[in-house]
């Protein structure tokens, strides 16, 4: 590592400079046309999608290129672009990296600078597809009812330019019109965020909109619009410095766009599209008719336990997601939790075994290599714990199951959110409702100049329930779930994380 911070090395521009046994792109790069046009291009997009397209255009040279587009920073296309869009994916486990230099993206666009070439491309006959993952709160929706904020400031300026948009949805929107416009089918819109119906909720996003702006191209893209669901899954921590430099040293050139990711890697498509798809069968890709049960094993297994670890084990002090799977106590938790009341809600279906899955799951959260932080993974609670952790409390309220376990995780979530950690320490909230959360606290007292006040935590709670864009009519009105929490919440305040969770594990 040393010797990287020393010796100086190209940057990666050409695969000409890689050495033999790192794999690389062996089709023409600069033949190949672009075929489909992804928005959000961060790191999991870099170590997913795009690894995907590589091994599809490795076996099967076709105009399937990537063009991504960043809607809010120009980082990625700053690295990217002097790297004539190459980057490093490193595959990460117990017994070291696995390097594999990717070109399946041809192209990085900054939509806030390149608008007219985002817009030229999704007009383009030759794209055939729209992959997103610009993460939950991206689609400018309401979390609960999955309806569009048409007072989102960006939702706003849509509306009244929608020729000329800012938001992901206004972008598909005004692509749609030109395609429309022009004679051309739409594309295939694939979202690939975690949430519930992605594509079924994405289309409902994007129909609430173009009635607005447009009512014939309304019509049009309800009935030959396909928005196909999806479930994606890897995990890809954010890449740290010191990943760089050891990424160099193994490269021996420096690349500024490289990623880091687990070994495991999965992604089942509805089968819905509307103008071609590349060979997604030949790498993997599972299509199916029926992505329900993919969706919310994924979704209520994973994500719900990656946001358990992430609040409680924040609280804990455990930064990283394994050190807190090192901790006997917490791992239980972790086990029982899916065991007793997640696996419950999930649906059968004869190519998954949930048995299997949650054994792999636990493994891959004990990966020490990953260093994925629970800070991390604590983002953007409000728009995370509604599909992450409340559909399936809302199927064991409904069926009298038990759910102590995930209501520890939410009044610990209930608690992150506070800003201030265990012992007294700031914690910085990244969340769209920050500031909400933030008065909550102050104004029903919980919260004095830092401080916590337990005598208050009662009033906290309940003024947190009541958001309804996060807990729904129902469960904020459920008195066995409202006062299940509010007693979860009193007790950890005073006894703190880790006995909490000590106190609910079989002994
Ligand atoms: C994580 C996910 O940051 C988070 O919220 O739970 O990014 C998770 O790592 C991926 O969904 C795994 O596929």
């Amino acid at each position: 590592m040393n010797q990287a911070k020393t010796v100086r090395v190209p940057r990666l521009t050409s695969v000409q400079l890689l050495s033999e046994e790192i794999p690389k792109p062996s089709y023409d790069r600069n033949t190949l046309k672009v075929g489909i046009v992804h928005f959000g291009i961060g790191a999991f997009h870099r170590a997913h999608q795009a690894v995907y397209m590589e091994e599809i255009l490795a076996h099967d040279p076709g105009d399937w290129m990537i063009c991504g587009v960043s809607l809010r920073h120009s980082t990625t296309r700053d690295q990217m672009l002097p790297q004539n869009s190459l980057y490093t994916v490193a595959e990460r486990s117990e017994k070291g990296d696995s390097l594999k230099v990717i070109g399946s993206v041809k192209e990085v666009l900054f939509a806030q600078k390149e608008q007219l070439e985002v817009l030229k491309r999704l007009a383009d006959f030759q794209t055939k597809l729209v992959t997103m993952t610009i993460s939950e709160k991206g689609y400018c929706h309401d979390p609960s009812s999955g309806k569009l904020l048409k007072k989102h400031p960006d939702i706003l300026h849509d509306l009244a330019n929608y020729q000329f948009p800012m938001s992901a949805i206004g972008y598909l929107v005004a692509g749609l019109d030109l395609r429309y416009k022009a004679g051309l089918p739409p594309y295939t819109v694939l979202s690939c965020d975690n949430l519930p119906e992605n594509g079924e909720m994405l289309k409902n996003l994007v129909l609430e909109f173009s009635k607005i702006v447009n009512p014939e191209l309304n019509q049009w893209i309800a009935d030959k619009g396909c928005f196909p669901s999806s479930m994606v899954d890897r995990i890809v921590p954010a890449v740290t410095e010191n990943d760089k430099l050891s990424i160099t040293e193994q490269l021996k050139c420096r690349d500024e766009a490289a990623v880091i990711c687990e070994p495991f890697r999965q992604w089942v498509i509805e089968n819905n599209f509307s103008c071609g798809l590349p060979d997604f069968q030949s790498v993997g890709v599972q299509l199916t008719d029926d992505i329900r049960p993919f969706e919310e094993m994924k979704l209520r297994l994973l994500n719900g336990t990656h946001s358990t670890i992430a609040y409680l084990g924040y609280l804990a002090s455990y930064e990283y997601v394994s050190d807190a799977m090192l901790d006997s106590n917490f791992l239980k938790f972790i086990r029982e939790m899916m065991d007793e009341e997640i696996t419950p809600t999930l649906k059968t279906h004869p190519s998954i075994d949930l048995a299997e899955y949650k054994i792999a799951l636990l493994d891959r959260f004990k990966n020490p290599g990953l260093r994925h932080r629970t800070w991390q993974i604590a983002m953007d609670g409000s728009q995370k714990i509604p599909q992450r952790l409340l559909n399936t409390v809302r199927e064991q309220v409904l069926h009298k199951r038990p759910f102590s376990k995930i209501s520890l995780a939410l009044a610990a979530w209930m608690r992150y959110i506070l800003g201030v950690d265990e012992f007294g320490k700031a914690i910085e909230i990244r969340d769209p409702m920050s500031e909400r959360f933030n008065k909550i606290a102050f104004e029903t007292g919980l919260l004095v100049s830092n401080k916590i006040v337990s005598e208050n935590s009662e009033s906290y709670t309940r003024a947190i329930l009541d958001l309804t864009e996060i807990f729904g009519e129902d469960l904020s009105q459920n008195s066995l779930f409202c006062t299940q929490i509010q007693k979860t919440f009193t007790r950890l305040l005073k006894n703190r994380s880790a006995q909490s969770i000590e106190e609910l594990v079989k002994k």
